[in-house]
């Protein structure tokens, strides 16, 4: 084999060089993918932090956001449109650079919330975050929800760090059957609420800790939860979903995703000054100019369970495709009997390790 020339190493070394210098933090895509939760190291700056910090505590100390935070598990689920100050988290290029760069690009913005969990609160339950099981792209590999978490403190097991379970957005899990509804009224305050399953420890989960200025990127579909917070502070994350490759989507799928993102974001439209929403608009699953995005204001603002969304894995009969689809999700968990019988046999006759 001919070996390089001293120009070609010296191109080789520079090409090194910029790549390192100049590229944007990797997204460790195949872990993505594979465990449906993955950590960007230090992609925040610090004083764009310094500032969503004073806008998420002067909404959680607000009188108008007292009914946002009537429940001790999640802490508060305050909508970020309640202030434009969390602008530069639906736009934050280094989280979007990063998901393009792993082809996940395009991605719009759909909703965000401060969640703070108080000093002293009890654990948040499991719970997975998808409201699209009634479609075929549920039970896919690619992702069509994803979230980005900015933690505004470090994070540990001590003052309610996230935990997540690998690979529960691609498999059946025990826990499918029997949670209730993700940041609902039946997970909210139940009496014997420590001994339920959601907030048990469970197999293969792991804990997320992280430093300021991470972010945690997951799959909707994964099954997480956060640890109690002993501390006697705040721990508050703010978490903004994403749909990626939105243009990909069927029209259909496209229109429920605005219907949703409208109720859930009505804020923006309504109250933000125009310059924040022209400046947040090539961001979100809109199909219209922004001035022409109708808001009603109906509806309990803290009910994340609404009609359209449907909570829970299982095909709804709304299609084949998706049919075929959940079929084989079940699958990945529960091989058929003549692939189990062979397994199984196969264990019997060859010798153990
Ligand atoms: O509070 C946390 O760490 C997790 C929040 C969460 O589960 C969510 O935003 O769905």
């Amino acid at each position: 084999m001919a070996r390089p020339g001293l120009p070609s190493l010296i191109t080789l070394g520079l090409l090194l060089v910029a790549r390192c210098c100049s590229a944007s933090p990797s997204l460790h895509e195949e872990e993505l993918l594979r465990d449906g939760v993955t950590v960007l190291r230090q992609v925040v700056d610090r004083a764009l932090l310094a500032d969503i910090a004073d806008a998420s505590n002067a909404l959680i100390d607000s009188d108008a956001t007292q009914h946002l935070q009537r429940d001790a598990f999640t802490g508060s689920l305050i909508p970020v449109t309640k202030s434009s100050a969390f602008l530069p988290l639906i736009t934050h290029a280094p989280t979007l650079d990063a998901l393009a760069a792993a082809g996940l690009g395009d991605a719009r913005w759909l909703s965000g919330y401060v969640i703070s969990k108080p000093p002293s609160s009890p654990s948040l339950g499991w719970h997975q975050d998808a409201w699209y099981w009634d479609e075929a792209n549920a039970y896919g590999e690619a992702p069509v929800q994803l979230f980005a978490m900015f933690y505004l403190t470090n994070t540990s097991r001590a003052n309610g760090c996230l935990r997540a379970i690998p690979g529960s957005h691609r498999r059946p899990h025990a826990l499918h059957g029997l949670l209730d509804a993700a940041h609902s009224e039946d997970v909210r305050g139940a009496e014997d609420w420590a001994a339920q399953p959601a907030h048990q420890t469970w197999d293969g989960e792991v804990d997320v800790p992280v430093d300021v200025g991470d972010v945690v990127v997951g799959d909707a579909r994964v099954l997480h939860a956060a640890h109690a917070n002993n501390s006697t502070e705040r721990r508050t994350v703010i978490t903004m979903w994403f749909m990626p490759r939105f243009s990909d989507y069927s029209r259909e799928f496209r229109a429920r995703t605005e219907g949703l993102h409208v109720h859930l974001a009505k804020d923006l439209y309504s109250d933000w000054p125009a310059a924040a929403v022209a400046a947040a608009a090539p961001f979100l699953p809109i199909s219209r100019p922004v001035g022409e995005v109708a808001v009603v204001s109906d509806g309990d603002e803290y009910d994340h369970n609404l009609d359209a969304m449907v909570r829970a894995p299982g095909w709804t009969g709304t299609d084949a495709a998706s049919a075929r689809a959940y079929r084989s999700w079940r699958r990945a968990a529960a091989p058929r009997g003549w692939l189990r019988r062979a397994r199984d046999g196969l264990a019997r006759v060859l010798p153990r390790a």
